[in-house]
Formats: C-alpha cells, structure tokens, sequence
C-alpha cells in the first residue's frame, strides 16, 4: 500500500494559492500529548489484535489500518486544535470586504478521509486516496462520452444480452414471463425517456464552440474571460424559439433565444439573450401573463408556435409597453435565414465591475459575421412543411462543413451619470440603447466549431440560467433581470428533476466545485470526509469562504420605501417604437405591415383588431392607417399615451436598427444554390457554373423531377442530386435554371418546374437562367431579355455560351446580396 505525498498547500477556487496569513499546517503546530488518550478511545471502537496497550504509549502499531486510524485521529484532533476560535467571525459584522476564511492544511491527507480504508484500491473504488483539493466530477466531456464499437448489448448492469430480438415466453406461443428482467428494463427505461420541455423556448439547437477575447478588458471587469488578448473560453451555444413546443417547426415568426454559457476559469456563465433587444414587458411579475397569451390557447390548444391569435392580441393591445417588441417581431427579424444570420442581444442591461469594484453598465450584442439575413413570410410558412428543421440543420451541415458560424461580440458601455441623461431608463427592458448614444465597441468572437455527440444529453439537458454569473459581470436593477434570477434555477428543479442538475456533464463547469451542498436526486459526486459545513476545523476550515478572490456584488446605496410601481420613464411606450419603425427601410416596413395584416386576420375579434390599430396610431400614423387599410377597417381613434419623452440626446431614425445595415462579410459559404436541369442540358455549361460556385464556397446541388442520371446533350451522365419534391424552391437561396431543354421538353408542363420558379422569383432569391429566356416567361407570365433591360432585379439571364463566365459572376454578385426585393410586389402578381 503506497501513500501519495501530502499536499503542501492549498488551492484556491480558481487554482491561485491562497494567501500565506491564513495557511497553515497543523505539522507546523506544537504537539500536544494526546495520543495516550486517543490510544484508549480507540479500543472502544476497534477489535482484532492491534490493540495497543495504554502503557506501551504513543508508539505506533504493526498493524498498518490501526496505524492510519491513529495518524487521522491524532491529526483530526490537531486540526481542531489548530482553530481555537473562528477568526473570520469579526469580519462578518459591518460592510468592509468579507473576509477569507480560515484554511489549515492537514499534516497528513488521511486526516480528512471518509475512512481510513480509503487505501483500499478495486476496481470500483479507485486507486486509493485521491489527490485532494480536486472534484474529480468534473472536467471535459471525454469522462462521458460512450461508444459501443465490438461491444456487445449487455443490460444497464453490464449484463451482456444473448437475446435482443425475443422475449422470455412459457413456450413460443405462450405468455411472457414477468421473469423477463432483461425486457422489462428496456420497456422501463423506453418508458421514461422524456422529460418536461422548456415551459418557453422549448423549441432550439445547440452547439459547442469558443469565445476568443479581442484586446484585455481589465479596466473595465475582473471577468476572467477578458483578462487578455486572444485568451479562449470554451462555450456551449443554444438557440431556440419562444412559443412553439420542442417539435415545432423552425421558421415560424417568433423571437429567438441567444442563450451562451461560458466554462470560464472563474465559473460559468450564462448570457441567456435574444435576437430581438427589447422585450415585451417591463416587470419579471408579468412574465406568466405574456406567456399565457402568446401560448396556445388553453381549450383547444390552438395554434400551435404562433402568435396569430386572439388571446396574443388581446393582451398586446392592453399592455402598450409591448408594442416596441412587437415591432420587432413582426418585423423581418422574427423570420431569420438562419441562426448563423441573426443578432443576438442580453436584452437587460448589466454591469461589468473591475477590480476595484467601479463599474459600468453594460449592454452586450452579438454580431454574426455572415449578416444578418431574413426568410420572406410566403416562404417561411412553405418551409415549416418542407422542412421543420429549417434552422437546426442549417446549423448542424454548416458546421460539419466546417463554415463555423461566428459572431463578434460588441459592449455598449455607459456610467450611471450618462444612462440619467437618457430619455428613457436602462433598467426598462422595453428599451434599447441608440448606437448613436453609447457606440458598439466589439471585443471578442464567438466560433461554433463542434456540433454536440448526443441532442439530449448535451442540447436538451442543458440549464442555463441567469444567476451564472462570475466576478467582473453583475445585474442591474431591471426588474425584468431580478426576476429572471430567481426562475431559471427553479424552473430546473422541475425539467431537470432536482437540484443536482449542475453535476450534468453539459452543465458541469470547468472550474471546480467544492462546497457543502449534499445529497438530493441523482447525486453523483462523493463528497470524501465527514464535514459538510462551514466553519469548521475537523476539515482544517476547507472549503473555506474566498472574501474577496470570490464573487462581489457591485456595492449600491439604497435609501428608498418598499414600493410596487415603475420608474416614470417606464411610462413612454411609444417613442422608441416609432424609432424602430421609422429606421426600417420602405422594404422592411412593407413586410411589417404584411405581418400585422396577416396576424390580425387570424383575429376573430374585431373589438381586439381594432384595439391593435389604436395602439399603432401611437407608433406611426402610415404604419396605423397601412394596418388598417390591410384588415378593412377604418381608423380608430388613438390610444391615449401616457407619456412620450423627445429628450435632447433622443435620436429620431437609427441606421443600425434596419437588418440591411449588416449585409455581413458577402462570403457566401453554405449559401443553397439548386442547379435545375433535366435531360438534355447543356453538360458543359452545367459543369462551368458548377465549379465557378464552388470556387467561392457554395455547394450547388443538380436539381431535377426524380433522383437517378440525366444524359446531358454532350451524353455526359450527371448525377442528380435531390428532386423538386424533396427540397421545394424554399430551401434554396438561389438558382440556376437550365432553360433550353425545360423550354423545349416535357418538364415546363410539370406544375413543379413551374412552381419553383415561381417562388423563387416571388421570393426575390437571385435567378441566373442559362440558355432559353422563354423557361422564364413560360412559368411567369413575364416578358424577360437581357437585350432590352427589362430584367428584374436579381435575375441574370444568359442566351450566349460565350458570355457565361459574366452571367455567372453577375449571379454571385446577386447572391452575395441575399435578396432583391426591388421585384418585390404585395399582392404578388406571381
Ligand atoms: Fe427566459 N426563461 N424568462 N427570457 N429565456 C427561460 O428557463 C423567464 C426572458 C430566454 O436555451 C426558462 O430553462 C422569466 C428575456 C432564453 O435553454 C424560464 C422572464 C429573455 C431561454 C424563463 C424571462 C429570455 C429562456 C424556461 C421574465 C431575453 C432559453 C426554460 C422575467 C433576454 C434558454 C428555462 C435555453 C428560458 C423565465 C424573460 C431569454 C422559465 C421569468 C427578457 C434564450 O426560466
């Protein structure tokens, strides 16, 4: 039996040492003349034949368990002895800084084993005593992750199975048998496979990935993840829909949910965000109502993932705080391409604090580097059938393409005195903050390099929570943010079932964990020892309170009567509403006013439709009278603002606030581009525009009427890829139509062909026709020719092989801009 060497001092939560003053051991104490007495305590509780004499005093015995038993009693009682009172107790009167607990390092590790057989090494327990001062609970995700390669079934106790297909009968056409341990556990375990979905945001997709840090931050935060330039911290991504439930489809309108929880050195931390920066309401104590109204309706539980319906409205139109929001959803940010293509916002304002403790408050947003692009509403309601997973499997094939999705992460800071000068409250989460009042300031990137090995165990165990913060990030007062605190820790205890959902290898942190919370459901890490509170000695004060090396909260003077009420400028509902829509450009504001055409046509009560009209009057007169106009009603009268403040340094049209104003970097990797041919194409044309989009990062997919071969006119196979039933015009961002045979051949009849032009065109993707212009005019009704200009936007077409090259370089061009919504028409004339 070998004994590992002792510890020789003790680290601290984040691996630093502790300070000098307060670690001791207690080999450096005097030694007391104990053991006699401990010899004859020890009689009284062990048997066999190293009982020691009492006279033979303070030799140690042959036996090597008495021995341990005796240098863990004998040190037990040192280490108390050590601590005759607790030091720290004066510290915890008035408000100076906390005080570092007392920690006194063991003269020997046995001293504070659970046992003193700890030696004993087995397979199961171990290899003996483990190094202390670790939480072995912990670490990468490798300590989990299986894998059955040559193995073969065996049950959840490592039985191996010899029969997976039969169960155990009383002959073979008899009953089966309660015996059957082996079908009932796999019968028990299918049984309980679920478990409750998100109450919201149930819907998402995730993915691992890192955050490097720009330029060191330390002036402004302690946060260890902007101690220094290009440092990395590992990150676990989550985006999701509100409303939906966790089948639902992607691409329904909605807001989305930006949730990043960073393994920092110090802890986790979760920044649970949107891609909308405003929110619905203003106090957490709302939240439940919201929710109930947008959810679907509880007699019939209808619709499913959509906000078009009467309770939704109902409750909009009596809470005017919400109307900013709603803009934003209606907009074309509650339709994004792709998670890869949207913002991401923390909503509520923070604070970051340094070192000293000053701090700023703060707004965090995340930037995507690919732009930010939106789907057309025709559209997104034609994917949620083709394809339900829009999002979540343009997020898994980008990544196992290797296109990371990447975002820079961008600050807006501003002291208190700057946030007083503001005309509206940064604790009013119905608020953003102008660009053109407190700049972005970009200081990091997020990568999503790694797609998750198991959805369940990584994507949808995953708990993230608001109270994960870490020194250096604080709250503010929101009191949308306080009650955030408080319910996603408990809204976990139900999902998760029980309060040891962090020890979930997706939710573990990377630094350690140690503390004297034990026991409940599920438990997994073995606390060694006997203590399990604090202070103590028998533990030498470990794990001790950190003072000020832990988390402070930012120290906030507060003088004020115990109230329920708002702030008075939480009572402008309307100012930055009109400045989100007055920012759109004409395009964005068309299609917000499709949006509330459309959802207040789902309405069936008109008092309701109405009350939405009034509201909007506040907003914008055009946008009001547009909506009106839409659901065939005239005006109603306004409802009365409460307040509307046009302070000096309010800004009237915000550039930033358009989704144009980020086309992104114009890659166009893992954009969709769909080659549609049929038999008889041009093979050496097709094989040009192929390669010239793969040259710049596009995957072009052939595209016909079934799968198998076409025989190009050079008689070259082409293998086709996909079928115009399998991924409809929707899922493309683009085409290239092969027009000669289309035009000439059987395939224009087919209502497919015809269909997906249409759509393509209707929702202005970029068009390059090769070879016959009539392809074109045949499924349109349009009269089209590169000679005569009268091409719509965003459509080349092409009748000269010797121009192709051209043709083909004015389509990336095209599709680098996403969509040409100049042909845009409402009601669309195709
Ligand atoms: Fe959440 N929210 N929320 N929320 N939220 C949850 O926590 C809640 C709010 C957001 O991918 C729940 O684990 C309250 C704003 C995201 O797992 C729950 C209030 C913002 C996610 C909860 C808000 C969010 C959640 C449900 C008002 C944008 C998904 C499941 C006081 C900044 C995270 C869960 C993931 C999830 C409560 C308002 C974002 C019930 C009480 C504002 C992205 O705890």
């Amino acid at each position: 039996m070998s004994r590992k060497p002792s510890r020789s001092s003790s680290p601290d939560l984040s691996g630093k040492t502790v300070p000098e003053k307060i670690t001791r051991t207690s080999a450096e104490l005097p030694e007391e003349p104990l053991l006699a007495d401990l010899l004859g305590s020890l009689t009284s509780t062990v048997s066999g034949p190293a009982h020691a004499p009492r006279e033979e005093g303070v030799l140690l015995p042959d036996d090597p368990s008495l021995a341990q038993l005796l240098t863990q009693k004998l040190g037990s009682q040192r280490l108390a002895a050590a601590m005759p009172s607790n030091l720290a107790k004066p510290g915890e009167f008035g408000d100076g800084e906390p005080p570092t607990g007392q920690a006194i390092v063991p003269a020997d590790d046995v001293v504070t084993a659970s046992t003193v057989q700890e030696e004993v090494v087995s397979d199961k327990v171990g290899e003996g005593m483990p190094p202390c001062a670790t939480n072995h609970n912990q670490g990468s995700l490798d300590r989990v992750r299986v894998d059955s390669a040559g193995r073969a079934i065996t049950t959840n106790q490592g039985v191996p199975v010899a029969d997976n297909q039969n169960s155990l009968k009383a002959g073979l056409r008899g009953p089966t048998l309660l015996e059957d341990f082996i079908l009932r556990e796999k019968i028990t375990h299918f049984d309980h496979e679920r478990i409750p979905e998100r109450v919201v945001h149930a819907r998402g997709s995730g993915a691992h990935g890192y955050f490097e840090c720009h330029q060191a931050l330390t002036a402004l935060t302690r946060a260890d993840l902007f101690s220094e330039a290009g440092k990395q911290t590992p990150v676990f991504v989550r985006f999701s829909t509100v409303a939906g439930e966790r089948g639902s489809a992607d691409t329904v309108r909605d807001t989305r949910g930006f949730a990043v929880k960073f393994y920092t050195r110090d802890g986790n931390w979760d920044l649970v965000g949107n891609n909308i920066p405003v929110f619905f309401i203003q106090d957490a104590m709302k939240f439940p109502d919201v929710v109930h109204a947008v959810k679907p309706e509880p007699h019939h539980q209808m619709p499913q993932a959509s906000s078009a319906h009467d309770t939704f409205w109902d409750f909009i139109s009596l809470m005017p705080e919400s109307i900013h929001h709603t803009l934003w959803v209606m907009s074309d940010r509650g339709i994004p391409r792709s998670y890869r293509t949207m913002q991401g916002f923390g909503v509520n304002t923070y604070r970051l604090v340094n070192a000293a403790g000053q701090s700023v408050f703060v707004k965090f947003h995340w930037l995507p580097v690919a732009g930010t692009h939106s789907l057309c509403w025709d559209e997104a309601v034609k994917i949620a059938g083709a394809d339900p997973d829009f999002h979540r499997r343009d997020l898994w094939e980008a990544i196992e393409a290797g296109i990371y999705p990447e975002y820079e992460l961008a600050l807006q800071t501003f002291s208190e005195e700057q946030a007083e000068h503001f005309p509206f409250d940064v604790l009013d989460p119905t608020k953003l903050v102008p660009e053109e009042l407190a700049p972005l300031r970009k200081v990091g990137r997020l990568v999503l390099d790694r797609n998750p090995d198991n959805f369940f165990a990584e994507t949808e165990q995953v708990a993230f929570c608001v109270a994960h913060v870490v020194p250096g990030i604080d709250f503010s007062n929101d009191p949308l943010l306080q009650g955030r605190i408080h319910s996603y820790l408990d809204t976990q205890l139900s999902r998760l079932g029980g309060p040891n959902f962090h020890e979930l290898p997706i939710n573990s942190p990377l630094a350690e964990v140690h503390n004297n919370q034990r026991d409940g459901m599920h438990r997994q890490a073995i606390a060694r020892g006997r203590v399990s509170y604090e202070p103590n000695s028998l533990a030498g004060g470990c794990p001790f309170q950190a003072g000020p090396a832990g988390f402070m909260s930012v120290r906030e003077t507060m003088n004020d009567s115990k109230v329920r009420g708002k702030p008075e400028k939480f009572a402008d509902h309307f100012s930055q509403a009109t400045l989100f829509y007055r920012s759109q450009s004409p395009v964005e504001q068309r299609h917000l006013i499709a949006a509330f055409r459309f959802e207040l046509s789902r309405c069936t009560v008109a008092a309701v439709r109405e009350r939405v009209v009034s509201l909007l009057r506040n907003v914008d007169e055009a946008l009001a009278a547009a909506v009106a106009g839409g659901i065939g009603i005239e005006l109603p009268a306004s409802q009365p603002p409460l307040v509307r403040f046009a302070g000096e340094s309010e800004v009237s049209t915000s550039a930033a606030l358009s989704l144009f104003a980020r086309p992104g970097d114009g890659a166009l990797r893992g954009r969709r581009v769909a080659l549609l041919a049929v038999a008889g194409v041009d093979g050496g044309m097709l094989r040009a525009t192929q390669s010239a989009l793969v040259k710049v990062g596009v995957a072009p997919r052939v595209l016909s009427l079934r799968l198998g071969q076409l025989a190009a006119a050079n008689g070259e196979l082409i293998e086709v890829e996909t079928t115009l039933e399998a991924m409809p015009s929707v899922l493309w961002d683009a085409a290239v139509i092969f027009g000669h045979p289309l035009a000439a051949g059987q395939a224009i009849g087919s209502g497919q062909v015809l269909e997906f032009i249409r759509d393509q065109f209707r929702h202005c993707k970029p068009l390059l026709v090769i070879g016959q212009v009539d392809t074109l005019r045949q499924a349109l009704g349009l009269t089209l020719s590169s000679q005569t200009g009268k091409t719509p936007a965003g459509v080349i077409v092409n009748d000269d092989p010797a121009a192709l090259a051209e043709a083909i370089e004015a389509f990336i061009a095209a599709l680098a801009r996403h969509r040409h919504f100049e042909r845009e028409e409402d009601p669309p004339a195709v």
